[in-house]
């Protein structure tokens, strides 16, 4: 496989203004016909050019141009590509092609799920349905017809509205479908199946109705509540926050089983995965409910962040993706605890996205050359693209960046663009010089901040020093500094209030941004009577890892009067890594541990002080965990870092046994479930206690864990006892509740999801053997991405002691699984062998393990997507 570079973009020769498609569905045969209205793109008129479309999978049948059956030696059939050598400047395309759904294992194009049919397209699955210029700068409209059995397909779907419909011979049927926006055929999307719809409207802004349809299986109706309702809140925020109104007549969203990803924004008709939309209190938790609400809305924005205006080639995919989860993020703010979103999003950011920055996999939020575009849809692209995003909307203010949305949709609408175009916008209406910032994009790696700062008593002055540095990565050895914006406060010492800051002259308040774009710059804040302690990268303002030599007392003290949530909640989070820094170093020398009393007493001062914000108590409360200790450390010692972990929990719970118990009871509640903050709020602050109280396992603590588990109250409840019990050392308790839990659930696959996660994710010893045993469970397929993502994903991303267990047994189980996955479905085998991937990380003989693996899996006959990964992973 060869890579492809940014640098060699170019316009298509030919564009299609318009596709006609229709399908006769068959699961092993199902016939394509094709009509596309073709003609030479005005900016390519060199000479002659040969029309050159993407195929792949596909057995060509027909081939005419203008209604001529083309001779055999007027075009070519290679396995990726069909060459017509001379056409006119403007003609009609005829193919007939024939799939094969039922052999599709690869998720990607025309496939079958439970006996349903159903596409995904995006970045390159459409070649793989007909003969195309499978690129996103090619916008046409579609007029598709979808023909199936009348029996066994009773509803035909396709984007747009349907125009007609109609019964043929032989039991079959159809329905004609128009989609009258011109889009990429990345957006195109077909489901045919027996599926039953629940049905809402929304009232546009305009006044236009709008039919909301959600597409099950008839027993996942009663799942569909959440979903709807996200949905029409999504489309009321989109008209209230950015002026965006829907723009067909219907909106459609289907759930199906197996699916690569959690969902697709195709135009008119969502797909999604089934646990990506299905909601119910006794089946999914807050987790999955806030999750649902949150991709719902997502899809839904890209239907104009994505679909109007979408992207010029697929170096440009953060163009939508990093701007859409902006947008989600955002509406989850507004819907739910806007702090506890942002700590959960960066938490999670810093996490992973920081691992996959420093890993083997780094890459520019616009990358400049892939091998499998599939391989990008990554953290960075996504999540940093998001952070950018929002740098950009705190540079600008609010008003400012939703007129540079609003001139960007409308200059853009119809269009297929860069990155380069959004920011433009951005610079326009503000008047911003944004070329340096632009580095943010073109530079991997994330940026490392190593801050000083000094009091000066006798001059009123505080001095901070800033000096930045982004490490190099695989493709990109040299950095250039970026323009870093650093949100923060100066918290007096006495009075425990932000001081008001004044810099050069100028007067700051007392939450300020200050603005680092020279590799070491230094600020002297003026007029500063008392000693401060920073308070810095408020709300996490930059995507960097920032340094400051804070001693424990500085960190309780931020903590407590730090008046930005989010630095409050970090303050701790730095307090218990220094705490847990020396309980790992303990562990390793072998002596013994002794737990920081700071920790405990700040954790005391939270339990016992009275406050309305239970989700951040609940967040304040939580450690950081084994991933998040791990990218602190320099080698990484999984052993020492979850002793240490452990060693905390306990020590914390034998010092607040009555608080943590106090705290449990008084969140205890048996009102009906509702998925709303402040019921969420409770459940997450009951349950943080009681995995407090698990860690020490006395007798009432099981006992709570047991009750909770056996009411069965929800399953936010029902999932933490259970996981709580099945982590613990009383298997005669798990034991008899697993099974019970199994059987009641076995007809579910979302639910009997969860069941393997929690067995899998065990610290115990037999982690592994279980993994092993629960692959040949009747309710585990490994043509199921949902099925690998519980099962092997959870052991490999979540189970740190056992997946790196020092006989290596964990890396070969992985190793093994993306060996078959990689002839079934590449696009999930290359996500999850990326634990493997991150072998710099580890001692010695984990690394030399590790990379055994990687070489017996490069041994293979390698997919593009493993073979890319690999290749970077090894070299
Ligand atoms: N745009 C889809 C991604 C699908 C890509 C699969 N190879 C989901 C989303 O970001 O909304
Ligand atoms: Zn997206």
């Amino acid at each position: 496989p060869q890579p492809i570079y940014l640098n060699d973009y170019r316009p298509p020769a030919y564009r299609v203004t318009h596709t006609e498609l229709k399908f006769d569905l068959v699961s092993s045969a199902t016939r394509v016909i094709a009509r596309l209205h073709l003609e030479r793109h005005p900016e390519r008129q060199e000479g002659e050019l040969p029309l050159v479309l993407d195929g792949e999978q596909l057995r060509l049948l027909h081939i005419a141009i203008d209604g001529q059956a083309l001779e055999d030696d007027e075009y070519d059939v290679n396995e990726s590509h069909l060459t017509v050598y001379r056409v006119p400047s403007t003609f009609v395309l005829d193919t007939e092609v024939e799939v094969d759904p039922e052999a599709n294992t690869a998720l990607e194009g025309l496939y079958l799920s439970n006996g349903m049919f159903c596409t995904q397209c995006e970045a390159e699955g459409f070649r793989r349905i007909t003969f195309y210029p499978d690129r996103p700068d090619v916008m046409a409209t579609f007029s598709t017809t979808v023909i199936g059995d009348k029996g066994s397909l009773p509803v035909l779907l396709s984007n747009g509205n349907p125009v007609e419909q109609g019964d043929l011979p032989n039991g079959k049927h159809f329905v004609t479908w128009d989609d009258p926006h011109p889009k990429p055929c990345y957006l195109f999307a077909l489901v045919a199946g027996d599926l039953q719809k629940v049905e809402d409207h929304f009232t546009t802004m305009s006044g236009r109705d709008v039919t909301l349809q959600l597409w099950v299986e008839e027993e996942n109706l009663s799942k569909t509540d959440h979903a709807m309702a996200s949905l029409k809140r999504a489309m009321k925020w989109d008209e209230e926050t950015y002026g965006r109104e829907y723009d067909l007549d219907r909106f459609m969203i289907v759930a199906v089983n197996d699916f690569n990803m959690g969902a697709m924004e195709n135009k008119g008709l969502n797909i999604f995965n089934s646990a990506a939309v299905l909601t119910h209190p006794q089946t999914a938790t807050d987790a999955t409910f806030q999750r649902v609400e949150g991709i719902v809305a997502h899809e839904y924005f890209h239907n104009w962040s994505g679909n109007r205006v979408t992207c010029r080639d697929w170096f440009q995919l953060s163009l939508k993706e990093g701007f859409t989860v902006f947008r989600d993020q955002c509406f989850s703010a507004d819907t739910n605890s806007a702090p506890v979103k942002r700590i959960e999003d960066v938490s999670f950011f810093r996490t992973a996205q920081f691992a996959e920055d420093a890993g083997p996999t780094a890459h520019p939020v616009q990358p400049d050359h892939y091998i499998e575009i599939g391989n990008f849809y990554t953290l960075t692209i996504y999540e940093k693209g998001a952070e950018i995003v929002r740098m950009l909307r705190n540079l600008l203010g609010w008003e400012a960046f939703r007129q540079g949305s609003d001139l960007y949709f409308q200059r853009y609408d119809g269009q297929a663009v860069t990155i380069e175009d959004f920011v433009e916008c951005m610079a326009e209406v503000s008047g911003l010089d944004l070329g340096q910032f632009m580095r943010w994009y073109f530079q991997a790696g994330t940026p490392e901040i190593d801050a000083i700062g000094e009091y000066d008593y006798a001059k009123g002055e505080y001095r901070l020093t800033l000096r930045q540095r982004t490490p190099p990565t695989p493709d990109q050895h040299e950095k250039l500094p970026l323009h870093i914006p650093v949100r923060m406060g100066l918290v007096g010492t006495k009075s425990g209030k932000d001081l008001s800051m004044t810099l050069e002259g100028e007067s700051l308040g007392t939450d300020a941004v200050i603005h680092l774009r020279d590799e070491e710059q230094e600020f002297v804040f003026t007029d500063i009577a008392e000693a401060p302690v920073p308070s810095l990268l408020r709300g996490f303002s930059a995507p960097v890892k920032l340094r400051f030599p804070y001693g424990r007392e500085d960190l309780a003290f931020l903590l407590q009067h730090d008046s930005d949530g989010f630095n409050r909640w970090d303050s701790g989070q730095r307090l218990a890594l220094l705490a847990l820094d020396d309980l790992i170093a303990a562990h390793r020398n072998g002596v013994e541990k002794v737990m920081d009393s700071r920790v405990t007493e700040a954790f005391r001062g939270l339990l016992t002080t009275d406050t309305d914000d239970k989700a951040v108590l609940a967040e304040m409360l939580t450690l950081p965990s084994e991933a998040y200790i791990a990218e602190q450390q320099p080698v990484v010692d999984v052993d020492a870092i979850h002793a240490a972990r452990t060693f905390v929990k306990q020590a914390l719970a034998l010092a607040l046994r009555d608080e943590f118990m106090a705290v449990y009871r008084a969140n205890q509640s048996d009102a009906p479930y509702v998925p709303e903050p402040r019921q969420i709020a409770q459940r997450s602050l009951k349950n943080v206690a009681l995995s407090y109280l698990m860690a020490i396992e006395d007798e009432e603590a099981v006992e709570l864990a047991r009750n909770q588990f056996e009411d069965g109250h929800n399953m936010t409840d029902v999932r933490t006892a259970l996981t709580l019990l099945t982590h613990s050392s009383r298997g005669d308790i798990a034991d008899p509740a697993l099974k019970a839990f199994g059987e009641k659930w076995a007809h579910d696959p979302l639910v009997m999801d969860q069941w393997f996660s929690i067995q899998v994710t065990r610290p115990q010893s037999d982690a592994l053997e279980r993994v092993k045993f629960l692959m040949d469970h009747p309710a585990f397929s490994l043509t199921n991405p949902n099925k690998v993502r519980a099962l092997i994903g959870a052991f490999a991303g979540q189970n740190r002691v056992n997946f790196h267990r020092a006989d290596g047994e964990g890396y070969r189980l992985l190793a093994d699984v993306v060996i078959e996955l990689n002839k079934l479905n590449p696009e999930i085998a290359a996500r999850i062998i990326t634990p493997l991937t991150r072998w710099q990380r580890f001692d010695e003989s984990r690394q030399a393990l590790m990379k055994a693996e990687l070489e017996r899996i490069r041994a293979e006959e390698l997919s593009s997507n493993v073979y890319e990964v690999i290749e970077k992973a090894l070299a």
